[in-house]
């Protein structure tokens, strides 16, 4: 497939899409998310992938929605066209996807950060929710999702205050998980990616599925989908592969079913 706004490439079983608007800090055009989605797509389909790594540059993963474009909407087109629905490409997602963030990850730029599954920031990385500079609200998840990763408190200050957290504090808060020099964070974050690939795809897709139960659901009904989850895994022959491996003092092959 073409791109014009993002590059794609497929290392091992890992999908990596790099956000390509360096000009306008990789802002998030309607262009730009729709071939995200197709990429992310393709990508989620392909058996022969099983970790998607989404960055941008070393200066921005991405500085928001791209305001220009915004700028002159009615609240009637934003209604009726239901602005920007389509850009919810994550939920169906069911392989993990990992954000590789150096630089801004602001306002949209969050949001898709939150949407994936695992956030690597680089030193240098800086995460904020300052739409209300512009005049408006977080409008891709940040007032839902950022109280539930990191805190009400903390995300009452960013979407009210507009400041910006370094990625020490956004380590702290729950947002990211691990923090890695600028230099190195393509090739950290490939190291973890890689590894998740090179699991078993269906655990890797269950466990997924499973945490993504703790924000969805009540704690005993996500518990009681954990555990039928795990039950069905006897039936995968990866499993009966890694316990005999185990016990045979050998590293498993896994088959991915
Ligand atoms: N949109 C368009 N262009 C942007 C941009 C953005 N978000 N951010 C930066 N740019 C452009 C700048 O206009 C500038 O363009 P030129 O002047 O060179 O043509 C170029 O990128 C470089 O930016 P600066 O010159 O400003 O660079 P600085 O280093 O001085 O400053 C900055 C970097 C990140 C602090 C600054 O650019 C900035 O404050 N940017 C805006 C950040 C922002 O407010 N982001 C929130 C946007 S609103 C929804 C989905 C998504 C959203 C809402 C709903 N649904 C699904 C319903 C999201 C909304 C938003 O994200």
């Amino acid at each position: 497939m073409n791109y014009e706004f993002i590059t794609v490439e497929q290392k091992g079983r890992v999908g990596v899409i790099t956000l390509n608007r360096p000009k306008q800090l990789n802002a998030l055009s309607p262009a730009l998310m729709t071939e995200l989605g197709r990429a992310l797509g393709a990508l989620d389909g392909d058996a022969g992938i099983g970790a998607i790594v989404i960055t941008g540059n070393d200066k921005a993963f991405a500085a928001g929605a791209d305001i220009s474009q915004m700028k002159d909407f009615s609240y009637m087109h934003a209604y009726l066209t239901d602005y920007i629905t389509g850009w919810e490409h994550f939920r169906a997602l069911r392989k993990p996807v990992i954000a590789a963030v150096a630089g801004y990850a602001l306002g949209g730029g969050n949001e898709l950060a939150m949407q994936c599954d695992i956030v690597i920031a680089a030193e240098n990385a800086k995460f904020g929710q300052p739409e209300i500079n512009l005049g408006i609200m977080p409008g891709y998840g940040g007032t839902q999702r950022l109280p539930r990763f990191t805190s009400k408190a903390k995300a009452m200050d960013l979407c009210l205050t507009a400041r910006m957290m370094d990625a020490q504090e956004a380590e702290r808060a729950g947002l990211v998980s691990r923090i890695v020099p600028l230099e190195k964070l393509m090739e950290e974050t490939f190291a973890v990616a890689d590894k998740i690939a090179n699991y078993s795809l269906p655990v890797v897709m269950m466990i997924k599925e499973s945490i993504n139960r703790a924000y969805e659901t009540a704690l005993a009904e996500g518990v009681l989908f954990e555990r039928r989850v795990f039950q069905s895994q006897f039936s995968l022959e990866d499993q009966k592969e890694g316990m005999a491996a185990f016990l045979e003092k050998r590293k498993p092959t896994f088959k991915h079913r």
